[in-house]
């Protein structure tokens, strides 16, 4: 890869919320310049993105270990102890262990990325997310030449989450992403927003973020990270094979069985705001269309 993709805005053009951002958490101004150029079209041709109210983006939220209603994570994932944390990276890999969250955070580069979210219930938002590439934890990790994907497997703790005795999804909440997915310099660990630390109710301490899927990939405080061979089961689609599949691109072409995706609500946008439409691979169609080529993506949904 010649470049490393990064967001194609600057701390300066986020709304007042940068004041509280840590400069320290982010790359040199003259990086994200680098990739401002390198990145050409897409987003830019598409305006500058506008990033949601951290109000927002912390209490309209989908975490079904705390509720299924969109408060509820907001109002019950203080229950979730983050610290200690740590995750176990395991399967086809070099050095297989349980990694501390802070070592982690040690080895790791954090930066920012703004980032189009776009959910399969057809609500969207813009989020400055503070996290780190998937790709050099695997790396850390060392990946085998035999695997093929990565399942990832989030916190299972029935005294702390609430929403796990009722039986909406087989608990753990489990996903997965191809082994090329996961490597894409968009696929990132997000460990922060706004330059805060990530508030429970979006994933904390350490939560996938794939920004050309449905929402329902980006799986939220993440214990186990396992290379295979296999594609590995994931939490929607085991529930409902029909309506969500492995892949789950944002694609407005291919409509989710029960309504349509050609156009999306911007949370926050008020209540009689038009709808916008919907992006081809959410807007990053120039960025990761390749990893796609010749697939059938209405048989791959
Ligand atoms: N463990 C877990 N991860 C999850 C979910 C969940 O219920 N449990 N919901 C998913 C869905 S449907 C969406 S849209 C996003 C929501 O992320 P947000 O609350 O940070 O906006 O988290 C995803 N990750
Ligand atoms: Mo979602």
């Amino acid at each position: 890869m010649a470049y490393r993709w990064k967001n194609n805005l600057t701390p300066a053009d986020v709304t007042p919320e940068a004041a509280y951002l840590n400069r320290r958490q982010i790359i040199g101004s003259a990086v994200a310049g680098l990739g401002l150029a390198a990145v050409g079209g897409t987003a830019r041709a598409q305006g500058a993105l506008e990033p949601n109210r951290f109000e927002d983006i912390t209490s309209y939220n989908n975490y079904y270990e705390f509720g299924t209603g969109k408060d509820d994570p907001a109002r019950n994932a203080h229950m979730l102890t983050t610290s200690p944390w740590s995750a176990k990276i395991d399967g086809l890999v070099d050095r297989p262990g349980d990694y501390a969250f802070a070592d982690i955070m040690q080895a790791m580069t954090v930066e920012e990325r703004i980032y189009r979210f776009r959910c399969v219930e057809a609500w969207s938002m813009v989020i400055p997310w503070n996290g780190f590439e998937l790709a050099d934890l695997l790396q850390m990790a060392g990946v085998q030449a035999g695997a093929k994907y990565v399942a990832f497997e989030t916190a299972l703790r029935p005294d702390e989450m609430p929403g796990v005795r009722f039986p909406v999804l087989d608990w753990p909440y489990v996903e997965g992403l191809r082994l090329d997915e996961a490597m894409h310099p968009l696929t990132i660990m997000a460990t922060g927003i706004y330059g805060k630390d990530i508030p429970n109710q979006n994933g904390a301490p350490l939560r996938l973020v794939v920004p050309w899927k449905y929402g329902f990939k980006s799986i939220k405080s993440i214990v186990r990270i396992t290379l295979t061979e296999d594609e590995p089961p994931t939490s929607w689609n085991k529930a409902n094979p029909r309506e969500y599949g492995f892949y789950s691109n944002v694609n407005p072409e291919v409509d989710h069985p029960r309504w349509s995706q050609a156009s999306e609500r911007v949370v926050g946008s008020g209540l009689f705001a038009k709808r916008q439409p919907t992006l081809m691979f959410n807007g990053y169609e120039e960025e990761v269309a390749s990893l796609y080529a010749g697939m059938d993506l209405r048989a791959n949904y």
